[in-house]
């Protein structure tokens, strides 16, 4: 488990390849014109990046968790906001690969993993977030279709989207009553609110997505009817080891920017380098981002092997890979004094981005409530 085998090696290299020359000279200028570079992340899928953990007759390329984090690390190293959202598409690609049935697989998966159809994950609603299951977007059966109703939350790529997994009740309270539905742009009744002003993650649009009597064929279904809760949660697992690892990409970047800055700025003489209070603050760094990795690389063994603490140890490892790879950009931001505050250093954009990851999938008191349950059984 602490040691590399020569393919994950080469895949982690590859995904940082494509960061260092497609991600990172754009990143700063994205998040400055709110710009969702599509075709960029076209690039990626031709790479295999679409469909990581999807199965590999369809498109996928049938890669463990283990190599997703090394992926998203890697990534995030060049543009975090992208590398969270080529998460969320990897999700929604693996639930409908996962929970679909051929015809579904069939329709959708190829596309999801060419990326020539973008995806989106529908649970959150404005009076529904942490508390998931308390959703209200209705889904009632209306002969071959359901007609949905309803508004969800802060949706990643909402808009550009071809292919929304949405979480909807079709019946009772709880998470019992909740179905998933693939729903597809275009549907009548389907529409997006205006993209969010947002203090991160600016490369890629948030927006409502609207339900207004939507039809959706019963056949759209992913799983029976009340599979739906189930099915969201456990796309959700690997989500959080992927926004786990796109914190430990932004932090290790900042801590890059950081060492490199210290190595040129002179101040009382000398290269602030040379101080010992500012080298032991890169050595906590250091040491804090390789602590999060360790545990981030354990659930990510323990999801591939399924292991019966994955659950668990998945939260434990999203809420401290996203602290650790928060605290360590702000830190690299006080190391870069003044500087670190303007815009074209791009390192107050990663504590901006990175900030989020501490909120979505799954806020990091959830994340304890979940360790927590697993603790007491309550
Ligand atoms: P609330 O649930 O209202 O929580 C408010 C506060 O109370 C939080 O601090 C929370 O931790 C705390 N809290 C709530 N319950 C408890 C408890 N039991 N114990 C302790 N503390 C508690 N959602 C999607 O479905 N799809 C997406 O693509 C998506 N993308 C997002 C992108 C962005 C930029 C953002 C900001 C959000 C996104 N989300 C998405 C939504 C995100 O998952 C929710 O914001 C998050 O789950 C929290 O829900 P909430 O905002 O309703 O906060
Ligand atoms: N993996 C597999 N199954 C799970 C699961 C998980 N992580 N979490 C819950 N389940 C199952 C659970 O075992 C139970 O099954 P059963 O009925 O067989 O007993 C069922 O789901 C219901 O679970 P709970 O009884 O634990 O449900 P509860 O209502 O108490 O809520 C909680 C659980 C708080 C953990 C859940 O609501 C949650 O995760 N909330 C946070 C919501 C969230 O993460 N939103 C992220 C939106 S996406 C996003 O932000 C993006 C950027 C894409």
């Amino acid at each position: 488990m602490f040691t590399l085998s020569e393919d994950q090696r080469a895949i982690a290299a590859t995904a940082a390849e494509f960061a260092q020359e497609h991600l990172a000279p754009n990143a700063v200028q994205w998040d400055q014109d709110k710009h969702f570079p599509v075709d960029v992340l076209r690039k990626a899928a031709e790479l295999g990046m679409g469909g990581v953990y999807v199965r590999e007759d369809l498109g996928g390329s049938g890669l463990s968790r283990m190599d997703a984090a090394l992926i998203f690390e890697a990534l995030a190293t060049g543009c975090p906001s992208i590398a969270g959202y080529l998460s969320i598409h990897n999700m929604v690609a693996w639930m409908v690969d996962t929970f679909g049935n051929d015809a579904q697989r069939a329709r959708w998966v190829p596309n999801l993993c060419s990326m020539q159809s973008l995806g989106s994950y529908c649970l959150t609603e404005p009076e529904a977030g942490s508390d998931a299951a308390a959703l209200r977007t209705r889904a009632v059966r209306d002969g071959d279709h359901y007609v949905v109703d309803g508004v969800k939350q802060f949706i990643s790529g909402a808009g550009t989207s071809e292919v929304y997994v949405v979480m909807v009740r079709t019946s009772g309270n709880g998470a019992r009553g909740v179905s998933a539905l693939v729903v597809e742009k275009g549907s009548p009744g389907l529409s997006f609110g205006p993209n969010e002003k947002k203090m991160g993650w600016n490369a890629q649009p948030t927006r409502q997505v609207i339900f207004d009597g939507v039809r959706v064929p019963v056949a759209n279904r992913l799983g029976a009817e009340g599979d739906g809760f189930k099915i969201a949660m456990r796309g959700l697992n690997g989500g959080r080891l992927n926004i786990g690892a796109c914190s430990l990409g932004g932090g290790q970047a900042a801590l890059r920017q950081a060492i490199a800055y210290l190595e040129t700025r002179k101040a009382f003489g000398t290269n602030l380098i040379r101080s010992q209070a500012l080298r032991f603050q890169l050595a906590d760094m250091d040491t804090e981002l390789e602590a999060a990795r360790t545990l981030l690389w354990r659930a990510a063994t323990a999801l591939d092997s399924g292991d019966p603490r994955a659950v668990e140890l998945c939260a434990m490892a999203k809420r401290f890979a996203t602290d650790t790879g928060f605290a360590v950009a702000n830190r690299a931001l006080q190391l870069h004094g003044g500087y670190g505050y303007l815009a074209e250093y791009g390192i107050e954009k990663l504590v901006r981005d990175l900030r989020v990851h501490q909120i979505l999938e799954g806020t990091n008191e959830i994340m304890r409530v979940i360790v927590s349950r697993g603790l007491t059984g309550a």
